[in-house]
């Protein structure tokens, strides 16, 4: 997979991807991250992204041209699946939309800024509009991040234990079950008996149990029930 993510700040975007799982699903050769900074694509001499927006009111709007020429350079040079613009009124970001984003072979991310984008870049360009939730961020990039990490880590290979991304709370639309390692007594708090007695079938179904009755009783939303 490899994805192209759009920005005026590319500082914020270099750490998430130089430490830990994403570090190493890139050194694997199973991820490519391209940052692009948005100036890089300005013609004019004072490097303007951003300009006031038609017909007044408060708050900047981000340019169509730099970013039309950033990513008529990218499509240029490789098929895309997907434009995908990160902005907080977007479609909320779910496990669902990460599973199928992890299958995908070149996406691009265009983070938002200011006010947003000038709306012809969304009738033109975008394909995928994200929100990771409702409150606000101060640019796009920091939800770009969560949505990176949450795909890479969906893609064969990135996590050790191939089967640790299928045991994920919401991979069946259901809550993880509650996990203890050593010790099995800790100042008298001990681990539910179930988990030491070797009994795999049993532990299985104990997980499911609690998996359902965390669900039910933390998001029963997630149940079909309120
Ligand atoms: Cl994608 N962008 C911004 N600026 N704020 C957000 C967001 C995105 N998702 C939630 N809040």
């Amino acid at each position: 997979m490899r994805i192209d993510i759009i920005t005026v700040v590319p500082d914020i975007l270099t750490s998430p991807f130089e430490v830990s799982i994403l570090k190493r699903a890139i050194e694997k050769g199973l991820v490519e991250i391209h940052l692009h900074n948005l100036r890089d694509y300005v013609t004019d001499n004072y490097k303007q992204i951003d300009d006031y927006q038609f017909g007044g009111g408060a708050g900047m709007v981000m340019m169509i041209e730099p970013i039309d020429k950033c990513i008529t350079d990218l499509k240029s040079q490789r098929d895309y699946d997907e434009v995908i613009y990160m902005t907080p009124d977007g479609d909320k970001f779910d496990q669902r939309t990460a599973n199928t984003l992890s299958l995908k072979e070149n996406i691009i991310i265009l983070c938002g800024h200011y006010k947003g984008v000038d709306q012809r870049v969304r009738d033109h360009f975008v394909t995928k509009e994200i929100s990771i939730g409702d409150y606000v961020l101060s640019g796009g990039e920091l939800a770009a991040a969560v949505v990176c990490d949450s795909i890479i880590r969906l893609i064969p290979g990135v996590l050790g234990n191939e089967t640790s991304a299928l045991t994920d709370s919401f991979q069946d639309d259901l809550l993880a079950p509650p996990v203890y390692t050593r010790p099995a007594d800790y100042k008298g708090w001990k681990v539910p008996e179930i988990l030491t007695s070797g009994n795999f079938p049993k532990i299985e179904s104990w997980r499911e149990d609690q998996s359902y009755e965390r669900t039910k009783k933390l998001r029963p939303d997630l149940l079909g029930e309120e």
